[in-house]
């Protein structure tokens, strides 16, 4: 495109056309350029089309490792009572999360994809819904952030206004009932059990340090059986955010 530019402004030099009109000329066709360039962005091109997005972003005390399992659990229910929390021990139910849960992002073997639980299946069918909306790449320095953003109304729904949310991290997913195997787990609060109930029609930033008890390091228990790296899984710190276009 740059030559392009050059080019026309030696046409339009040849047939005399004076150094302020030529400059005038220039910005104009900058502009229909960088116009156009604008409109193939994908970002502004659907940014219109996108009233409410949700941006997690969480950080680990180690790095993000593509072998585990990094989920954010979603629950449109909103009941702040009831909420997705770890699975932690047998029987293993869908080998991560329990409790109440309607849709996840899950990271793992270097991909995103979001999901949505089939209803009347105990968390144990899913479908596949694509890749989230924007999302980073986790093995990039400083390599221990996940950082995710959904089109709320697409993928939770026009209707759902608060959702309960967890961020559950594991080293492996156990699924055979009577299973003995142990399994290193991280998720929000000490227990793993404080989700976040977020409403999601008001435009704001959620932070760990908001919390009375904000997740931290260390709060990972050293697993049973080697190889394990306990801090690629030791969540330190996460936000939230709710953005909404007019
Ligand atoms: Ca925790
Ligand atoms: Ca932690």
């Amino acid at each position: 495109m740059a030559s392009g530019w050059s080019r026309d402004a030696r046409v339009e030099g040849s047939r005399g056309v004076s150094g302020i009109a030529r400059a005038g000329f220039l910005m104009v066709v900058a502009g229909i350029l960088m116009a156009t360039g604008c409109a193939r962005v994908p970002d502004e091109a659907a940014g219109p089309l996108v009233r409410r997005t949700l941006t997690v972003d969480f950080t680990v005390a180690g790095r993000i490792n593509p072998l585990y399992y990094y989920y954010i659990a979603l629950d449109t229910g909103g009941n702040p009572v009831e909420g997705p929390v770890p699975v932690v021990a047998f029987p293993w139910g869908n080998g991560w999360g329990t409790g109440k849960i309607t849709h996840f992002v899950l990271y793992h073997l270097g991909t995103f994809g979001v999901f949505r639980f089939v209803p009347g299946t105990d968390l144990l069918q899913a479908d596949a819904l694509g890749t989230p909306f924007d999302f980073n790449r986790p093995e990039d320095a400083p390599g221990n952030r996940i950082r995710v953003t959904l089109d709320v109304d697409a993928t939770l729904g026009q209707d759902v206004n608060v959702v309960n949310l967890n961020i559950i991290a594991t080293d492996r997913i156990n699924v055979e009932p009577t299973s003995l195997e142990t399994k290193v787990v991280d998720a929000l609060g000490f227990t793993g059990n404080q989700f976040l109930t977020l409403p999601l029609d008001i435009p704001q930033t959620f932070t760990n340090a908001q919390l009375t008890e904000p997740e931290q390091g260390g709060d990972v228990p050293p697993a049973l059986q080697p190889g394990v790296e306990e801090e690629d899984l030791d969540i330190i710190d996460w936000s939230a955010e709710v953005k909404i276009n007019q």
